[in-house]
């Protein structure tokens, strides 16, 4: 979230697409009916489905699945067309005016650069022109025909209310209201937030669906303003922490990221990590990029990290490509890996296209399973019968499991939405013979390098040189390991204006990453955590919910990265001349001397605003990009692609057919054979959660089961009367990649789409099913799901594929 939960409260329009916080996030979805109960405020829902939270919405549109970028590209165009722009805030943050290469082009669905056979972008166009300055050229009066104005004006000039009809079957009459609700936050004093989640991002072209909502944002000027934002509800109680801490393959922590295979040079990897400013005046804060990334690296490897050996940079991996879950299961499936550690992971029922997964862990040698309970996975063997493509008798795989504690039997951190680290402490006695993750993963990792230290290795030093400082080895405590990524003092650190001056001693918990140190006189395992466990103690474990502004700024509950600061880019609520946007919800302003309010500035204290630095200071630009540069795979502006498995077999956006769908998303070559037509599959299908379960793992619990005790899927009164079912028979639902059986529930939600003149029907099929626990047995609904990846996440497209149904 660029926002916070609380936060929610302050909208005044609220837009909930891609999501369905009723039912997916019910505590939070509380802030959403205090905003309509105090603040009037407008709830927009826009889902395939009419769900709980399209139930208290004051408009709900429907919307064919994986066309989000139609229908908010048609918003764009609306917003362009009417001028419903916030002009200060768009003139002054973003780069409206600046102006792009003279070789950048699109041309009927295809971007400059691409590569039809390797199915890749050449990126080098998708550029801002440069002065002789080194500086980028801008027309602050939005003349020049290739300013990102101008630009994105003629891209999206083809997403009429027309074309946003056909494409996602959502009346004109409907998706027009919704333009004007929006459009009616493009003054000053009225913010618009949006609420997204899997129904976004769960698609070959995820990423660009959040990035059209952000540019909506910023039209609108709704960044970084309380009540206004894009907040991504997470999913798993510490799934915003494991992002932070870099558990995906190509990430470090703190968003640093990995090198690439090209980049054995340290320097080279250090300089394209930190660039220079693109604009004067601007900061480009990832310029600080060699503190971080040094004081991560004395985190993990202290003493044997030297200027000498560049801090170690050789003990990194150096990515040939990223190992994602459908890269690894790709791997498996060619025998190219042996064995799998599952950590509270259950990728048979969680994975897309579950036969190539069975037959990805059937290839395995061994499989190490790390959970409190016994899943899909650690018993995937069992998994024969109906539907399957491999037979038990024949899976050698040798399966470990380990039981472990919950996080409810341990302290420790847990961060939220919001980003706030909200420290909980031990609840229970884990049962049984459990041991925590930190036991066992430390357990295995002592073992690992006593085999190092006795047997020696290809490349024994990153594995024998890491640190290792806790007082009992084989248990680090969730204590030690939070202090050590917040960050200390490994020599005493002094005041770069008095060098007299210690401002920590060495060995003492740092305040801030405004501290950190590029010479190794500092450790942190993850600078954004910098601060959260400081020498005044755990600040995670605050717990004062005094809101003095009365808007849910309660700076002094928990702690929120970076540095406390609650609304990202918070000094975009405010004018040029630093005073705010609307004086009723203030975050920060300028008093003519300091930064003064209710949030952590983005800026110094005394950064005067005459100075003209950005609020976005992230960016070398010091503003938003609406032109995205080369940072998105598959081009600088969201386009509208077909989902792999559609009704249209077309794009309706283009002449010729060269790019129906995503052309940069990840397919693996055996996969495209696994893709269906409509011809064969008329029925389009998405998955979701129930408010009754989480995932794969309540149905252990009675309680969850005597609620949801069995699988069914959701089809429209229509449909069920084409197929010839009435409520409570079984339905058979079968993909290209296999079939399920499950009860139908006949409901009114659920209705047909016209899709460019033509009826289409949606199935709604919950995800929660599998063979273990206390509900009946049932059918994994990633039989159904197709193999391929949003190119730039690689998440899979769980919410828009092909099906057909019948009576079973
Ligand atoms: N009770 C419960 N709560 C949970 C979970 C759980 O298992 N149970 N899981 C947690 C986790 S890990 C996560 S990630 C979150 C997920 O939170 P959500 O993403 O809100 O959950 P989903 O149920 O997957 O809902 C997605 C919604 O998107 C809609 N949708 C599908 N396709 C599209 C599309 O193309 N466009 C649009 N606009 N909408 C679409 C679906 O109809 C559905 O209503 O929930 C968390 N909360
Ligand atoms: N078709 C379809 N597929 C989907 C989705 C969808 O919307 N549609 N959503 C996707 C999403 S967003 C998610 S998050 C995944 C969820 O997929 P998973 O994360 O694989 O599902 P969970 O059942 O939450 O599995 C978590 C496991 O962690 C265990 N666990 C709980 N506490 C601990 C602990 O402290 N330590 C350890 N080691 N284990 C613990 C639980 O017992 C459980 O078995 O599913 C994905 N798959
Ligand atoms: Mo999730």
């Amino acid at each position: 979230m660029t926002n916070h939960w609380v936060d929610i409260k302050n909208a005044d329009v609220i837009l909930i697409m891609g999501g369905n916080a009723a039912e997916a996030h019910p505590c939070g979805f509380k802030w959403v009916t205090e905003a309509k109960a105090h603040n009037k405020a407008r709830l927009i829902v826009v889902d395939p489905r009419f769900t709980r939270s399209a139930s208290i919405a004051d408009v709900y549109v429907p919307i064919r699945t994986g066309t989000d970028i139609a229908f908010l590209g048609g918003v764009i165009s609306y917003l362009l067309a009417n001028d419903k722009i916030q002009h200060e805030y768009v003139k002054s943050y973003t780069d409206f005016s600046f102006i792009v290469r003279e070789d950048f082009a699109f041309e009927d669905g295809l971007f400059s650069g691409y590569d039809a056979e390797k199915r890749f972008y050449d990126k080098s166009t998708w550029d801002y022109e440069r002065g002789d300055d080194g500086y980028v050229k801008t027309d602050p009066t939005l003349a020049h025909p290739r300013c990102v104005y101008n630009l994105m004006k003629a891209h999206y000039a083809r997403y009429t209310p027309e074309m946003v009809e056909r494409i996602c079957g959502t009346p004109r009459d409907k998706f027009l209201k919704v333009c004007e609700m929006m459009a009616s936050t493009a003054t000053p004093t009225r913010a618009m937030t949006i609420m997204y989640a899997l129904g976004w991002t769960q698609h070959s072209i995820g990423s660009q669906n959040v990035r059209s909502g952000a540019m909506v944002q910023l039209l609108l000027g709704n960044i970084g303003v309380a009540g206004g934002g894009m907040n991504a509800l997470r999913g798993h109680s510490n799934i915003q922490g494991l992002t932070d801490l870099g558990l995906l393959s190509n990430s470090l922590p703190g968003y640093l990221t990995l090198p690439g295979e090209a980049e054995q040079d340290y320097q080279k990897y250090i300089e394209s990590r930190s660039p220079k400013p693109l604009r004067p005046n601007q900061l480009s804060y990832w310029q600080n990029y060699p503190k971080f990334h040094v004081s991560l690296m004395k985190a993990w490897w202290g003493n044997a990290a030297t200027a000498e050996n560049n801090w170690a940079y050789d003990y990194l991996p150096k990515l040939d490509k990223p190992y994602d879950m459908l890269q690894m299961y790709e791997l498996m499936t060619q025998g190219k890996i042996n064995g799998y550690i599952a950590q509270g992971f259950n990728p048979l029922a969680a994975a897309p296209n579950k036969n190539k997964v069975l037959r990805a862990f059937s290839s395995l040698k061994f499989m190490v399973i790390m959970d409190p309970l016994a899943t899909e996975t650690s018993e995937f063997w069992r998994n024969a019968g109906e539907s399957n493509d491999v037979e038990s008798a024949k899976i050698q795989t040798e399966v470990f499991r380990l039981p472990t504690t919950c996080f409810a039997e341990e302290n420790g951190a847990l961060v939220n939405s919001s980003r706030w680290l909200q420290w909980h402490w031990q609840g229970a006695d884990p049962p049984g013979e459990a041991r925590s993750d930190i036991e066992i993963m430390s357990a295995l990792w002592l073992r690992m390098r006593k085999m190092y230290q006795t047997e020696g290795g290809k490349y024994p030093d990153p594995i024998v040189n890491l640190t290792w400082p806790y007082a009992v080895p084989h248990s680090p405590t969730p204590e030690e390991l939070a202090k050590e990524y917040s960050g200390r003092a490994i020599t005493d650190l002094v005041d770069p204006k008095d060098s007299t001056k210690v401002i920590r001693k060495a060995g003492e918990q740092l305040d801030s990453f405004g501290q950190l140190q590029a010479d190794g006189s500092t450790s942190s395992g993850c600078w954004i955590f910098c601060g959260a466990w400081t020498q005044a103690g755990n600040q995670m474990a605050k717990r004062d919910s005094s809101d003095p502004t009365g808007i849910g700024q309660t700076l002094n509950w928990a702690w929120a990265w970076p540095a406390n600061r609650r609304v990202l880019y918070n000094r975009a609520s405010c004018d040029v001349s630093g005073k705010p946007f609307n004086p009723d919800r203030k975050l920060i302003a300028w008093n003519g001397k300091s930064w003064t309010g209710f949030d952590t500035p983005d800026y110094k204290l005394d950064e005067d605003p005459a100075h003209g630095m950005g609020p976005f200071i992230m960016q070398p630009e010091g503003v938003a990009r609406f032109f995205a540069r080369a940072n998105m795979v598959e081009g600088p502006f969201p386009e509208h692609y077909e989902p792999f498995e559609n009704p249209l077999g077309r794009n309706l956006l283009h002449k010729s057919q060269q790019a129906v769908s995503n052309p940069a998303a990840r397919v693996f070559k055996g996969d495209w054979e696994q893709f269906g037509k409509a011809d064969a599959f008329p029925h389009m299908a998405t998955t979701y959660r129930l408010t009754e379960h989480f995932h794969f793992w309540t149905k252990h619990a009675r309680i969850n089961a005597v609620l949801q005790p069995q699988q069914f899927v959701e089809i429209g009164e229509d449909l069920a009367k084409q197929v010839g079912v009435k409520a409570g028979d079984r339905v058979k639902v079968s993909s290209m990649r296999g079939y399920i059986k499950a009860v139908a529930l006949v409901t009114k939600r659920i209705k047909p789409f016209v899709i460019d003149g033509k009826p289409v029907h949606l199935v709604g099929v919950p995800l929660h099913w599998g063979f273990t626990g206390l509900t009946k047995p049932g059918f994994i609904t990633n039989t159904l799901t197709p193999f391929v990846g949003d190119g730039n996440t690689q998440t899979p497209e769980f919410k828009s594929f092909m099906v057909k149904v019948e009576r079973a």
